[in-house]
């Protein structure tokens, strides 16, 4: 089986090397336990926004393929590289080695193991205060609350309760790419993939995950700009739904289909 690893990276070199180097020492012990019998062969994708501090290059030394996507924006970097990955199954995390590379193959287990389209990760479940600041932390509180209440038939039809709509560590089979339809090329994808797999009727689930202070490179994020952008994706795409409820127009989704490739 071939698998994708996808991290999306700007301005990332002081961490992108460890996080790699991470990612491929549990992936290859993994292979030797939990996928004795099907080992997965990893490719490792860097989707690079034309860093200037040497991310690309340390990327490449450790075996990544690197991609140059000079197109700005975090969902225009993961829709680039989903478009470029190979594996029947994938991985995404930040490259900024905030979240734990070495637990994806134990996740990718689970995905199997339970039969699920998607997994997405909660960081909010043992989370250091170190690791968000307060604005984060509000910010978050605030999208996760508004989507919870947006978007509660569709996430109780799902079976879901979703309480870390911003996280960027997923683990999904491909197929699921071609179900949804991403539309966003910023911070906003995020939530717009677990929409779309919930409005698709996939079977997802949600996984508490240990996250850790930034200690590499400069953040990207700006808590009110992208915030402010992430709360205004929920309310256009919620009054989306409400319009094709009532027989109006909108981008198509689905509704309950059958499993994605499993
Ligand atoms: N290619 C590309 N990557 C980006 C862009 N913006 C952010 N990234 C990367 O996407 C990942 C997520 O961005 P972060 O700045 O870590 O966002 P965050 O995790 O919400 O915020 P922090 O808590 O500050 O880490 C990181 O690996 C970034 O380097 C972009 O415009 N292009
Ligand atoms: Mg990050």
């Amino acid at each position: 089986m071939r698998g994708s690893l996808l991290v999306p990276t700007l301005n990332e070199a002081a961490t992108i090397g460890h996080v790699l180097r991470e990612f491929r020492a549990a992936a290859t012990a993994a292979n030797a336990t939990l996928f004795r019998d099907d080992p997965i062969e990893w490719e490792m994708l860097v989707i690079d926004g034309a860093s200037t501090d040497g991310t690309a290059e340390r990327a490449a030394a450790e075996g990544a393929r690197v991609i140059v996507e000079r197109r700005p924006g975090y969902g225009r970097a993961y829709r680039t590289g989903f478009a470029e990955a190979t594996g029947e199954v994938l991985a995404t995390l930040d490259g900024d080695g905030t979240y734990p590379a070495p637990e994806i193959p134990r996740l990718v287990r689970t995905l199997f193991d339970e039969h699920l389209d998607f997994l997405t990760c909660n960081r909010l479940a043992f989370l250091d205060r170190r690791a968000m600041t307060t604005e984060h932390r509000i910010g978050n509180w605030v999208l996760n609350t508004f989507l919870r209440i947006a978007f509660a038939r569709y996430l109780a039809s799902a079976g879901l309760r979703l309480a870390d709509s911003q996280s960027g560590m997923w683990v999904f089979r491909r197929a699921v790419l071609d179900r949804v339809t991403l539309t966003q090329d910023g911070m906003p994808m995020s939530e717009e993939l677990k929409i779309e797999v919930i409005l698709h009727g996939l079977k997802a689930e949600e996984v508490p995950i240990r996250y850790a202070e930034r200690w590499g490179g400069p953040p990207k994020l700006s808590s009110w700009r992208d915030g402010r952008r992430n709360l205004m994706f929920l309310l256009t795409r919620r009054l989306e739904l409400a319009r094709q409820a009532r027989g109006g127009g909108g981008y198509p989704i689905g509704g309950p289909q059958e499993p994605a490739g499993r």
